[in-house]
């Protein structure tokens, strides 16, 4: 049967954004990571900070945040039955505001109106402009929030006593979190733009930062919640495999979006004004996250040995040889899970108080984020792109585009290995992050860094082509590979497992404690702020 016409168009328009911010901001990376070898210097009109808040904009929300509603969407019309009418037009409402909102956020930024970074951080003040461009962005991801449940609760009205399918499973779960992780970030742009515009004189610095990272570090896990969907239920298939225990897969959704929220504090280790106890209790809850991840990483292997042991693999380690390593749908998918260890292993080791103290605000940060965001998650979203994208266009991925593909991830593979590698190393030596080109007046530490920030310029450049060769091919394979049929490809469970319990359609019993877990970890500190707030901040505009 096929995606219809209307809910193929609203995908292909996101996946569309998605890649198109890809080559915008890859290309503004490439320019950061000369600036900081020493290697370019930027012209007058666009600096350094200019070009990071763009590139992490750009990336972390445009890229992310297009790619995650595009890829559910098509997954919620494939295995709900095509979306309804009005949740179409909920998802094409959004699109538009979200357009308008970056745009709105990008016109100061280009006037360097607004060098504060992605996070934007009080007291740093940008123009009111590119906070209301960010409220538009949070409108418009709520409309699809609202425009998924209805699609969900439709479908679940007509199949009473039923489970929802997996995909669809996963979706609710990434789309519940997305929906209660905005509202933190929108009270602290609503309290900034009165600030940002002048008409209150100061704003409390510690809630801002204690209600953005509410959002931000719940972020993180949405875009891995999202690439472990692709993990659990289309990697197995594309193997030729069965599912892991359907049980168990949406447990650990269960248990995601249940702790999710709770370990902002990760984030604020060094912030001052946080009783250690309470930073306990948010380190606690983010290494209480290692679990499920630690879940998926026995599925995930279980489902490989499993599956090349029927195709005949054979010994301890030898069964590896079965599985499908010219075949871009699994290999991107493959490293980056791989990719997940070390990047999870750099978590724990963050989240660890004196550990954080030798490595935060230092370019070990970016290190960690490119492994985690730009290896394990983005890499899985471009093993996504050469099925998903034939999917919605009626194309077919032909062996030369896969062949492509395959040249692809490990160009990115070896420049993400350069680039993370180089940054790690670097941070532990002492080397900030968010700080363009300089010696320190030729200080013989700051020179020191200089040959690491040279393989991080080499990494760069690398990735930069990779970034070029995945943008062409998801375009080659929406306008114009060869017209085909491409399956959606969705594992089934092993044969003859137990039936799953239907407790874990509960979503309104996991929404409550969720909320009571997220108000024991932020009702005492956010109370504690604002009654004994400090004096304030005036805005600042430090660049
Ligand atoms: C062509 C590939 C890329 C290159 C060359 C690159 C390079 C860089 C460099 C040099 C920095 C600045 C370090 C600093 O001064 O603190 C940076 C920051 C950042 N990058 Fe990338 N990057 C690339 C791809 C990505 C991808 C794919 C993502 C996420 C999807 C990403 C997300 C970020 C974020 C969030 C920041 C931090 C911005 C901030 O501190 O405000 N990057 N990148
Ligand atoms: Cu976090």
């Amino acid at each position: 049967m096929g995606i219809t016409k209307e809910d193929a168009r609203l995908t292909k328009s996101y996946i569309f954004v998605a890649f198109t911010a890809l080559l915008l901001g890859g290309i503004l990376g490439l320019l950061q990571g000369l600036n900081r070898a020493g290697l370019l210097e930027l012209p007058t009109w666009l600096n350094y900070y200019q070009v990071l808040t763009a590139h992490g904009l750009l990336l972390v929300v445009v890229l992310t945040a297009f790619f995650t509603i595009g890829y559910f969407y098509a997954g919620l019309s494939h295995t709900l039955g095509g979306l309804l009418a009005k949740v179409r037009k909920l998802a094409w409402v959004g699109f538009g505001m979200k357009i308008v909102g970056f745009v709105l956020a990008v016109i100061p930024i280009l006037m360097n109106e607004a060098s504060v970074m992605y996070t934007f951080y009080p007291p740093m003040a940008a123009s009111p402009i590119f906070y209301i461009g960010l409220v538009f962005i949070a409108l418009g991801v709520w409309m699809c929030c609202i425009g998924a449940f209805i699609n969900v609760a439709n479908w679940r009205k007509n199949h009473k006593g039923q489970h929802v399918p997996i995909l669809a499973y996963f979706a609710t779960g990434v789309f519940v979190l997305l929906f209660f992780a905005l509202i933190p970030v929108a009270i602290e742009v609503l309290t900034i733009i009165p600030w940002a515009f002048g008409w209150v004189e100061t704003i409390n610095v510690m809630v801002a930062r204690t209600l953005f990272w509410a959002f931000g570090h719940t972020l993180v896990n949405i875009w891995y919640l999202t690439a472990t969907s692709a993990w659990y239920v289309i990697v197995p298939k594309i193997i030729g495999g069965k599912r892991w225990s359907d049980t168990l897969t949406r447990v650990v959704i269960i248990a995601l979006v249940i702790m999710n929220i709770t370990g902002g504090f990760h984030h604020q280790i060094v912030d001052p004004g946080i009783s250690p106890s309470v930073k306990f209790m948010h380190v606690f809850m983010s290494l209480a996250i290692g679990f499920p991840s630690l879940m998926t990483a026995f599925a995930m292997f279980a489902v490989f040995e499993r599956t090349a042991r029927k195709q005949g693999g054979k010994g301890l380690i030898g069964w590896y040889k079965k599985m499908p390593w010219g075949d871009v749908r699994f290999l991107a998918p493959f490293i980056a899970m791989v990719a997940f260890i070390p990047a999870g292993a750099g978590g724990i080791a963050q989240s660890t108080n004196q550990l954080d103290q030798v490595v935060h605000n230092t370019m070990w940060i970016v290190g960690h984020f490119h492994l985690t965001l730009g290896m394990s998650v983005v890499m899985t979203f471009f093993g996504i792109s050469y099925w998903l994208v034939p999917y919605i266009s009626k194309r077919v991925l032909t062996p030369e585009i896969n062949r492509l593909g395959v040249i692809q991830t490990w160009i990115w593979t070896v420049g993400m290995i350069f680039m993370s590698g180089a940054m790690h190393w670097v941070g532990l030596l002492g080397s900030p992050r968010r700080t363009s080109y300089t010696t320190y007046g030729d200080n013989a530490t700051a020179l020191s860094w200089d040959p690491y920030l040279m393989f991080l310029a080499i990494g760069g450049t690398l990735l930069v082509i990779g970034v070029v060769l995945q943008v062409y091919a998801v375009f080659n394979l929406m306008f114009f590979a060869p017209k085909g049929e491409t399956e959606f490809p969705i594992a089934e469970e092993e044969d003859g497992v137990s039936q799953t319990p239907y407790w874990t359609e509960r979503w309104g019993l996991w929404i409550v404690l969720m909320l009571l877990v997220v108000a024991m970890a932020y009702v005492i500190p956010l109370t504690e702020f604002i009654v004994n707030a400090p004096p304030g901040s005036p805005p600042y505009k430090t660049w």
